[in-house]
């Protein structure tokens, strides 16, 4: 398939994509927080157990994004969606940094940092600040803990539909059900690429992995993809 023929690509994005803007990943330090597992300070019992914990764990991320930039890969996949009819760009991640680097169609599975969501109307506001103390009983972090239903699970659906080429970057994987998406495009006969620093336990679902850090790897291979020096099938 040449890159004039395809119509669609689909991009799964996880923690990875952001490591080289300094955003620590979720498993490389195994997932620990301040000495908490991920899912302790990511999950309705862990808020219910120790709300002040979840706030400030939210909080410290929210104040870090102030920090970061955008690296070479989401820059990469900000130009690669002005070349193609469409890019549906889905990150598990809840940084900011694809649509800084300039992505349009981009959905947070798993929310985003800079909302936070009223517990008893379940309205949405955009902040960059952090929750305080008064608020923890009124407002949450607007993310998708564990056990919570994602966000956008039609549009992803949708796309996994209808996309010619699937590529998912910088997640290790485990997490359903984004790691779950690439069987849907797989069903639809997509080309499906892997890049991550390293395997992932669904590698050999792809027709293809890449390893090495994503600010090297993604804008090598979105330049091979646009040069047609990069064999799809
Ligand atoms: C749901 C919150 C049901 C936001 C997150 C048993 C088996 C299978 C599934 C389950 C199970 N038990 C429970 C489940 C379901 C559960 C799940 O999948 N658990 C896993 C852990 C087993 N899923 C859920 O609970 C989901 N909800 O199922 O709801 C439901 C249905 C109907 C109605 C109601 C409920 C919700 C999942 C979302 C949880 N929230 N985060 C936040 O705090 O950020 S998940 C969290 O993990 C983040 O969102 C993160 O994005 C996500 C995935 O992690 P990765 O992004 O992949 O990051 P990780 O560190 O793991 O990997 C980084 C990778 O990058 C590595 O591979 C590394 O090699 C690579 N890398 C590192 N540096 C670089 C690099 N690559 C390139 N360059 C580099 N420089």
């Amino acid at each position: 398939m040449k890159f004039q023929e395809i119509k669609h690509i689909m991009v799964l994005t996880g923690a990875g994509i952001s490591a080289e803007s300094g955003i620590k990943t979720f498993r490389d330090e195994n997932g620990l927080w301040e000495n908490h597992e991920i899912t302790e300070v990511a999950s309705p019992e862990g808020f219910l157990k120790n709300p002040a914990l979840v706030q400030r764990f939210y909080n410290a991320r929210r104040e870090q994004l102030k920090e970061v930039h955008p690296n070479a890969a989401h820059k990469a996949l900000a130009a690669l969606e002005k070349e193609v009819p469409k890019l549906t760009l889905i990150t598990q991640n809840v940084d900011d940094l694809h649509e800084r680097a300039g992505s349009k169609n981009v959905f947070h599975m798993h929310g985003e940092l800079n909302k936070i969501r009223n517990i008893k109307t379940g309205e949405v506001k955009y902040t960059t600040e952090a929750i305080i103390e008064k608020d923890f009983s009124h407002w949450r972090p607007d993310i998708v803990w564990f056990g919570e239903m994602i966000k956008h699970a039609e549009q992803i659906e949708k796309a996994a539909q209808n996309c010619d080429l699937f590529l998912c970057i910088g997640t290790s994987n485990n997490v359903y059900p984004a790691a779950a998406i690439v069987h849907r495009a797989l069903d639809v006969g997509a080309i499906c690429i892997e890049l991550n620093l390293e395997e992932t336990p669904l590698s050999s679902f792809y027709h293809k992995s890449i390893h090495g850090r994503a600010g090297s790897i993604v804008p090598k291979f979105t330049n091979e993809l646009m040069t047609n020096s990069f064999q799809l099938k």
